[in-house]
């Protein structure tokens, strides 16, 4: 059971003005009961990425675009081709896909290349000055997952999607069970989003979900969210929503995927239905393979990107950095941590429970955490007592 699960709104919420509109107002409204809504463009409205990717008429500036990254090698995807639930992706130098997109603009919307579309381009790793593209909205700035990564120093949840009008991302969930928050730099884009466990009414005889849930064949059940997102407007998708998304003009959007402590219970119930469905696929070997537990483990990283090991150290690291905040009284003090004492308290509460779930779970009791430092259970032991004394205070 996902958090946060209600009944479905009919119509998403527009938040029109900034200034009317504080942090503490999107975790009531809409972090915490895990639903979305769209910001107007006032607040992207200082991006330099939306003075310098568009032009005035709020077209793609493929000059600019090429001049600043063309020799970057991008990922590209081939939305017409369907390849286990996603598209082949291939990789080429921006250069080369905007002689694509201006070819295809040019032949009114067609290519013998297919409908090739530009995605999860992690843009802060050719190193552009990211304060110059856009600036991250305080929203969304607990961000666990790209706090991580930038830790460890070797990945990032931030993405670029540009292509022309027609490409589209087919049905899916965000990678566990994340948030995620997209910005049109320019053009728009049409979202159907289906609240948690709408998208049980969408599986086939084999249990799989649909590729295209506009195909006729699905289109008598549930009706989706439906949201129109205009150029420099930015929505907010909540965790365990399925959707789907097309370009409906040629479009560049930024795009993040993040976790924190309002999702985190949903993020660790994801990764336990993972574990399961890989012991399910090689149940027959239980009994017969002494480290059975330990391959599940290892096939769970490779089919999920992370076990229960990563998992754990995952939140090791940002309780750690929150720990520190608490210890040393002065918010944000050294780990760059912007929101303050008061949300590391929150932050630890919300560890300490996952955490004890954690360890109390059988699966997790099969892995071998004589290396983990700290020992799981002692980790949590801090949690708890950093709580005790937040509230003594
Ligand atoms: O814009 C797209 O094509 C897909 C974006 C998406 O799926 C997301 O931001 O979660
Ligand atoms: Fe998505």
């Amino acid at each position: 059971r996902l958090q946060g699960g209600g009944p479905a709104p009919r119509r998403v919420a527009f938040i029109p003005d900034p200034c009317a509109f504080s942090y503490a107002d999107f975790v009531t409204g809409f972090l915490l009961p895990n639903l979305p809504c769209v910001f107007s463009s006032a607040f992207t409205e200082a991006w330099g990425s939306r003075r310098r990717w568009a032009t005035a008429a709020g077209k793609p500036d493929f000059e600019y675009l090429v001049r600043e990254y063309g020799d970057v090698v991008v990922p590209v995807a081939n939305c017409g081709v369907q390849e286990y639930n996603s598209n082949p992706k291939e990789h080429m130098p921006l250069r080369d896909y905007v002689t694509y997109w201006q070819e295809y603009i040019r032949r009114g919307g067609s290519s013998p290349r297919g409908c090739l579309y530009l995605k999860d381009w992690h843009l802060c790793r050719c190193g552009p000055d990211l304060e110059d593209v856009f600036t991250l909205p305080v929203y969304f700035s607990s961000d666990w997952l790209n706090e991580f990564w930038d830790v460890l120093g070797v990945d990032d949840y931030r993405f670029v999607y540009a292509g022309p009008k027609g490409t589209w991302s087919p049905f899916h969930a965000d990678i566990f069970r994340s948030y995620s928050w997209s910005v049109n730099i320019c053009g728009r884009k049409k979202w159907l989003l289906f609240p948690p466990g709408q998208e049980e009414a969408l599986r086939d005889s084999h249990g799989s979900l649909p590729y295209d849930v506009t195909a006729p064949a699905l289109l008598q059940s549930g009706r989706p969210l439906e949201v129109t997102q205009e150029a420099g407007e930015m929505l907010f998708v909540p965790s365990g929503w399925h959707h789907q998304v097309h370009n409906l003009d040629d479009t560049i959007s930024i795009n993040h995927n993040w976790v924190n402590g309002c999702n985190l219970a949903n993020m660790w119930h994801f990764l336990q239905q993972e574990l399961q469905a890989v012991q399910r696929e090689v149940g027959q070997w239980k009994d017969s393979m002494p480290d059975w537990h330990h391959h599940c483990q290892v096939i769970m990283r490779a089919c999920s990107g992370i076990n229960f090991e990563e998992f754990y150290h995952f939140l090791k690291v940002i309780a750690e950095r929150r720990l520190l905040v608490l210890g040393q009284g002065e918010p944000g003090h050294g780990a760059g941590l912007g929101l303050g004492l008061q949300q590391a308290v929150f932050d630890i509460g919300r560890l300490a429970e996952v955490l004890a779930s954690v360890v109390a779970h059988p699966d997790f009791q099969q892995v071998d955490t004589s290396t983990f430092s700290p020992p799981p259970r002692d980790l949590l032991r801090q949690l708890r007592d950093a709580l005790e004394a937040a509230e003594a205070l």
